[in-house]
């Protein structure tokens, strides 16, 4: 199955996400199989949410300090 690991920005108008990340931080929307592994450094502090576009009710929230 494939999956997505999708920041919540405006970019990405995600209706879904608990919340939209401020602007400016790190942006990303990459497609991953289920069991595989999607890796970013991230450049900016800040919390990040993303999810998943085809079951956006898979969500995550990292926090970059
Ligand atoms: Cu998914």
């Amino acid at each position: 199955m494939m999956h997505t690991v999708t920041i919540c920005d405006a970019n990405h108008s995600a209706s879904q996400c608990p919340a939209l990340d401020a602007t400016g931080l790190d942006s990303f929307d990459s497609q991953v199989a289920g069991g595989d592994m999607f890796s970013h450094t991230f450049t900016v502090a800040g919390t990040y949410y993303y999810y998943c576009r085809p079951h956006p009710w898979m969500q995550g929230e990292i926090i970059v300090h």
